[in-house]
């Protein structure tokens, strides 16, 4: 079993940081040009050898993987060991195209859960904590991972899984779980149904690990105060193991990126050049330390911004900021960027739920912009014009934050559908088209 806690990793200069980094890159690009015929014929296109790599600062010269090349690569097409030497396989919960399957190696289960055990212990967590793990187990990284890591920190773990919210909280409250782990929006679930139920005063919660959906500072702040916890970050993907590859300290200042298992770039998407730090763009990572599975320069699609200076938690590897949209959840309305956490950040400073949903069509070649959301309780048995006057606030904030107009109707409280994992809060009907 690997070791968990290395704080000497997680306070390495960054000199020796990057010397690690660059041997642990050289050997890696060697292995997988001679194991992925895929990337070695990636790499021989480009003109590059494994001979071209001599540490970090050749990284550029390496060609990019995207989730296109692992549906062309499907299933095993860029595995790295053999097959008998994998113990475990996840996979993405993509809606089109092929699925993305990651394979594992008993050392990359190790590893993966290592990362995840440094999270746990950054949001607080001992061999003290009883930690229920709600994120969804099974193909999905979200459940095994944090259960793998919350074992090796010697928590007494609850693999819940999601759904269930009535023996969530039953569980939460007879085995006085102290540390949850789901996605933000499960988080807003469980804490509605807490306080409906009168479980709230009795739990025991003192921090949370949310990740695996995009959240805003409001929503932290919201299930922060309506469970009376401190909720932390923590950020993955399947093609890289699942959650852990950042995560956040006490300090909460950005998620700091386990440098030691992956090389953290920021890209422009379109000219595909690396932007220096402190740069906003595509988020690319390369796994220097995976064996079935190893990601060279694999575009996350996240946009992001990666800042270098030394955290006063003592860790030196480097945060990236919360991801502000995927590439490709960015909405094009009317010509204009939208990203669906600038409505959330709206709606939450308003003092609204983050219970939306937002719905994009095209209606005599314009395209429109609608949301819903559900009026307060305290609100729903206001006055019509109460109501109509809060949705003309609304709109004019969303006006301020997005620059367009968008039509937003106040609909009755539970009238949207709860979400137990990552929540679907875009319908983009132009794509139906
Ligand atoms: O969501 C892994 C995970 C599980 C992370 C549990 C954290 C907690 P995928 O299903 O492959 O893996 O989705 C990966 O989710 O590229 C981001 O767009 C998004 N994402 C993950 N964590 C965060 C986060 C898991 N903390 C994709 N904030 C990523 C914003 C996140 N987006």
């Amino acid at each position: 079993m690997g070791n968990y806690y290395q704080p000497e990793i997680e306070t390495m200069p960054r000199a020796q940081l990057q010397a690690l980094q660059s041997e642990r890159l050289v050997e890696q690009v060697r292995r997988v040009y001679e194991n992925v015929p895929y990337y070695r014929a990636k790499m021989d296109a480009k003109g590059v050898t494994p001979d071209d790599i001599h540490g970090i600062e050749d990284l550029h010269k390496l060609p990019f993987l995207s989730k296109a090349d692992l549906r062309e690569a499907y299933p095993c097409g860029l595995l790295a060991a053999p097959k008998k030497d994998c113990v475990r396989i996840h996979s993405t919960s993509g809606t089109t195209g092929k699925r993305v399957v990651a394979f594992y190696t008993q050392h990359d289960v190790d590893l993966w859960e290592d990362c995840c055990a440094r999270a746990i212990v950054a949001a607080g967590g001992t061999d003290e904590d009883v930690v229920q793990v709600c994120y969804g187990y099974g193909l999905f990284t979200g459940g095994l991972g944090l259960h793998g890591g919350s074992h090796k920190v010697g928590c007494l773990t609850l693999p819940m899984s999601s759904g269930n919210t009535e023996r969530q909280l039953q569980f939460m409250e007879d085995l006085e779980a102290t540390i949850l782990c789901c996605t933000p929006s499960y988080a807003m679930y469980l804490a509605e149904s807490a306080i409906e139920t009168g479980v709230r005063d009795r739990l025991h919660l003192k921090s949370a690990i949310f990740g695996a959906e995009a959240w805003t500072e409001e929503m932290r702040h919201d299930i922060e105060d309506k469970l009376g916890l401190k909720a932390y970050d923590i950020y993955g993907l399947t093609e890289l193991s699942g959650p852990g590859v950042a995560f956040e300290c006490a300090e909460q200042n950005g998620m700091h990126i386990n440098e030691d298992h992956f090389i953290a770039e920021i890209i422009d998407p379109v000219t595909e050049e690396p932007l220096p730090l402190g740069s906003k763009g595509e988020l690319v990572f390369t796994a220097i330390t995976k064996q079935a599975f190893p990601m060279i320069r694999y575009r996350t699609r996240d946009i992001c911004m990666l800042k270098a200076e030394k955290c006063s938690c003592g860790r030196t590897h480097v945060r990236m900021c919360k991801p502000m949209g995927r590439s490709d959840d960015m909405l094009i309305i009317r010509g204009v960027n939208v990203f669906p956490s600038q409505i959330e950040t709206v709606l939450l400073n308003q003092g609204m739920p983050a219970n939306y949903q937002i719905i994009v069509d095209r209606v005599n070649n314009s395209d429109t912009l609608d949301i819903e959301v559900e009026v307060p309780q305290e609100l729903f048995s206001d006055t019509v014009s109460a109501i109509s006057k809060k949705e003309k606030e609304l709109v004019s904030a969303l006006k301020a934050m997005l620059g367009i107009m968008a039509k937003v109707h106040l609909v009755a409280p539970k009238s949207i559908a709860r979400s137990e994992g990552k929540a679907v809060r875009v319908i983009d009907k132009r794509k139906l088209y």
